[in-house]
């Protein structure tokens, strides 16, 4: 563990891979805003570009995506004056450290990520190199910045165990305490959001079914027609939390509806236990509409103006690479290179 006194600072990026899903809206951008407006922390968002082309991506939907994804954000209630909102690749910091890391994590380390797994499936040999080496450089996005805290979903939580893997050898092995070992923060009723066709799997911008998940972008009528249609069991809805156990597609609503209205699942139940859900996928529906029609249509807005969206993110890199470029060259020189 570190004993030198970090700065507390959080960062945390999503990747311009898709369209914004109400899994990566709950379990990841909710929160950012909230950890902006507690004040306690400096904080750093990212639109992790270079993480995105870990998989084929058409440029031209890239570059689409990156800016929406900004919108996402700041309409989200990420306020440019109070965070560094930023695009990674125009952060070279991240890429440089990103290598030093690339030789510090161990083969062995990268092979037991989950995440590399289920993505490369059957087809290891195949994927490219970058979708094998991507937690190295997650690690390098967060340590660049000597973050501290991390607000992930559920999902990411291996992939902020190996950052503090790296932070805790790079720190032996030069004999330094110059990286902080991060804390993960993983909260909330929707740390995990499912999809609404498969309780079993992830809601995901990459999920071949558009029906599978809410997209931030969705107007009323399709948010509304995609509850409605969501996987479900025959039974009523329990009163107590513990009777969701065995139905991942009931808990998965309950934990959306929780996670929206920001009241406890206990308290979800107290009031809806008994219904069935031809009664609780309309409140649902109404619900979901009221908190994210105001986000989709300021997300729309703000697309009418790219050239404020780019100016935003180009203000953002020059704020980030403040804190970034004396950390890279402290790196380097710990490391051994000449200036
Ligand atoms: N379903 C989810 N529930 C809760 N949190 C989620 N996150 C993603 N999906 C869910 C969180 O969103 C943040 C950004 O994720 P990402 O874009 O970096 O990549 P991902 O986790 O791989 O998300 P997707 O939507 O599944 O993207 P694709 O399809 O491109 O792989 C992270 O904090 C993540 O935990």
């Amino acid at each position: 563990m570190s004993d030198t006194q970090f700065t507390p600072r959080v960062f945390s990026g999503i990747q311009p891979s898709g369209g914004l899903t109400l899994g990566n809206y709950l379990g990841a951008l909710k929160r950012f805003v909230d950890m902006q407006n507690e004040g306690s922390f400096e904080t750093v968002y990212c639109m992790v570009d270079l993480h995105a082309m870990t998989v084929w991506q058409n440029p031209a939907d890239l570059r689409h995506n990156t800016r929406e994804l900004a919108a996402g954000f700041i309409a989200s209630g990420i306020d440019p004056s109070k965070s560094i909102l930023i695009n990674q690749s125009q952060v070279p910091e991240h890429a440089q450290l990103a290598w030093i890391f690339n030789c510090v994590a161990r083969m062995g380390w990268m092979q037991r990520m989950t995440q590399f797994k289920d993505k490369a499936g059957k087809n290891a040999q195949n994927v490219s190199l970058g979708l094998f080496a991507y937690p190295a450089l997650m690690a390098a996005d967060i340590l660049v910045y000597h973050a501290t805290h991390v607000p992930v979903g559920d999902d990411q939580k291996q992939h902020l165990e190996l950052t503090r893997d790296i932070a805790i050898k790079f720190n032996h092995d030069f004999e330094v305490d110059f990286f902080p070992v991060i804390e993960p923060v993983i909260e909330g009723a929707a740390t995990r959001v499912m999809s609404l066709r498969d309780g079993s799997k992830k809601m995901s911008k990459s999920d071949p079914s558009d029906a599978s998940r809410i997209n931030m972008t969705d107007d009323a009528d399709t948010i509304a027609k995609k509850i409605r249609k969501a996987k479900t069991d025959p039974e009523p809805l329990p009163s107590e939390a513990a009777g969701l156990e065995e139905r991942p597609e009931a808990r998965n609503l309950i934990n959306i509806y929780s996670a929206l209205a920001e009241m406890s699942v206990d308290a979800v139940m107290t009031d809806v236990g008994g219904k069935a859900f031809s009664e609780f996928k309309p409140m649902l529906a109404e619900l979901a509409v009221e908190k994210l029609a105001p986000i989709s249509t300021e997300m729309a807005r703000l697309m009418n103006d790219q050239a404020e969206i780019d100016r935003i993110l180009a203000h953002g890199a020059e704020q980030a690479r403040e804190i970034t470029a004396p950390i890279l060259a402290k790196t380097y020189e710990i490391v051994g290179m000449i200036k």
